[in-house]
């Protein structure tokens, strides 16, 4: 095709995206319709952006949470603690797993206390479901073929048994959006890339996925460990006192450290919305020491290699407040 042509082609196609997604659309006000079912992988209790990630969900109209599986050491605990969470936003509706055994080597520290309130003015938190992770996973997928989106904010354990277990359920899912990996810059946000934490406690897992020709996207450090919550939208974040905000503030407060790094919910952004990025189409590969590294082949990844930052921070603040 000429260059020319092809340029129009895709500007009417562009046209026509532009429209279908316009406030002017006859199905737009239905945001509910329209909003993206996702289920959320998470390692809450270890580091602090899984809590922060979660609030971003929530205050996220273009996401319809349909699930909760936990990942790491004590999958239990880490699901108590999404229930209570849940029950305090008011959305107890939504169904958590813990992931079952064998889990990484991952650390609950003092966050884990969260899970057990120990007071009786707290909301009655309901329980996990009594399927594994990996079985709830695969009930969802094969119940509404073709239309979950994965959310991946911790090690793939969960993922990569899944897929194992269930081969048949690949093209049941739309696509594995994921905080995981180092492609151009380590943790100081500079080369050398390094073994990111998420792949490094499941190297296999990692990579089983990152082969398995289900379409990723991918938040690396090169879009997330630049991401400091720093003290003046910390205030304005837990000045905001709703019931949402004040679960973020006591997993922080548990935490008990100064300045979060924001990682996962740039994971949580890319499942709906990408202007706050660069993307890069690539193909990435795992190797032995759980290296993410660029090789030659058809892009397997969708890769979020550059992040305005300040502009990132500001606009989940703002979001999350109202
Ligand atoms: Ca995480």
């Amino acid at each position: 095709m000429q260059p020319r042509r092809l340029f129009l082609k895709r500007t009417v196609a562009l046209g026509a995206a532009l429209l279908s997604s316009s406030p002017l659309a006859a199905e737009a006000p239905d945001l509910k319709k329209k909003a993206i079912s996702i289920i959320l992988d998470t390692d809450i209790g270890t580091d602090v952006d899984d809590a922060f990630a979660l609030a971003l969900i929530l205050a996220s109209p273009e996401l319809d949470l349909r699930g909760v599986t936990t990942v790491g050491t004590d999958p239990r605990t880490r699901a108590l603690i999404v229930c209570r969470f849940l029950a305090a936003a008011g959305r107890s509706d939504i169904p958590v797993a813990a992931g079952a055994p064998p889990q990484p080597a991952e650390e609950i520290k003092k966050q884990g206390r969260y899970a057990n309130p120990g007071d009786d003015r707290q909301p009655r938190t309901p329980q996990p479901v009594k399927e594994t992770a990996v079985e709830f996973l695969y009930q969802q997928l094969r119940a509404r073929r073709g239309e979950f989106t994965l959310l991946t904010l911790g090690p793939l354990t969960n993922i990569a048994r899944l897929l194992r277990e269930h081969p048949d359920c690949k093209p049941w899912i739309r696509r594995i959006v994921m905080m995981a990996g180092s492609v151009r810059v380590g943790y100081k946000g500079k080369a050398p890339p390094e073994a990111e934490w998420n792949v490094r406690c499941d190297i296999p897992a990692a990579q089983a996925v990152f082969a398995s020709g289900v379409p990723l996207v991918v938040a690396p450090l090169d879009a997330t460990t630049m991401l400091k919550l720093e003290e003046p939208l910390r205030r304005r974040l837990f000045q905001a006192a709703t019931p949402v905000t004040e679960q973020v503030r006591m997993l922080y407060e548990l935490w008990g450290e100064r300045t979060p790094t924001l990682y996962d919910p740039v994971a949580v952004a890319l499942c709906f919305d990408e202007r706050f990025c660069t993307m890069e189409d690539m193909r990435l590969e795992v190797d032995a020491q759980g290296r993410t590294g660029i090789v030659k082949g058809a892009a397997n990844a969708r890769v979020a290699t550059a992040i305005r930052d300040d502009d990132f921070l500001q606009w989940y603040v703002d979001r999350v407040v109202k």
